[in-house]
């Protein structure tokens, strides 16, 4: 059986799931990271020497880390040619830099912010750090508002893997209790993602 190493409360375990469980493939998930540890372990740091998770385990032995990265291997796999993952190279790297727009603009404020309001006690929280980024975040959110203005999906008509990345960051994004600036595309989007039982039940439960 493949197995899905990772907690899962962390965003990039929770996209690796979405996709297991949009494409229906049998998996077994096992705890580790955070107060579950174990990714120090000699046998886990052959597997990933980051000592992060998602690591994903195939049954023949193949082993494989970062979340997107992740993605594309499973959809290559499984879905190469639907419009999750179409063949023609253009509508790939349109998908594919979605996928890195999460990982070099999304990651670090909303980080930030998940970081300093969710798991900071109150009485330790850095307030006006925090507020400093939810100004960033929804500024670079506008940027996907925008973009969604023209198309229903963050790569065009249909769903694709572009929408993981960025869909379990913005379950956070309007779950948090801060100001936003209006955004009514992207939160369209979100609606149209959260009617996706995969994503509902598995990436927008109560933030931990
Ligand atoms: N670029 C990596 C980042 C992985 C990452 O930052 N994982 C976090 C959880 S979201 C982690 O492993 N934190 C330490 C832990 O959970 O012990 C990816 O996308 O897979």
């Amino acid at each position: 059986m493949r197995k899905l190493w990772g907690r899962a409360n962390s965003s990039n375990v929770m996209k690796t799931i979405w996709l297991l469980e949009e494409l229906a493939l049998p998996y077994e998930r096992i705890d580790v990271g955070g107060a579950y540890g174990r990714t120090h372990d000699a046998d886990y740091l052959a597997m990933n020497p980051n000592s992060m998770v998602p690591t994903l385990q195939e049954e023949n032995g193949f082993t494989l880390w970062e979340s997107n990265v992740i993605l594309r291997y499973l959809a290559a796999a499984h879905a190469a040619g639907t419009p999750i993952w179409p063949e023609d190279l253009q509508a790939r790297a349109n998908i594919d830099r979605w996928m890195d727009w999460q990982q070099t603009t999304i990651t670090a404020p909303g980080g930030a912010v998940f970081t300093g309001l969710v798991r900071t006690p109150a009485a330790q929280r850095d307030m006006p750090a925090i507020a400093a980024a939810v100004v960033k975040l929804g500024d670079v959110w506008s940027i996907l508002d925008r973009h969604l203005a023209k198309h229903a999906y963050v790569a065009g008509p249909d769903f694709t893997i572009a929408d993981i990345p960025v869909g379990v960051h913005v379950h956070r994004w309007f779950s948090f209790d801060v100001e936003r600036p209006a955004q009514p595309n992207l939160r369209a989007w979100y609606d149209r993602l959260l009617a996706r039982p995969a994503y509902r039940d598995h990436c927008a439960g109560p933030m931990s």
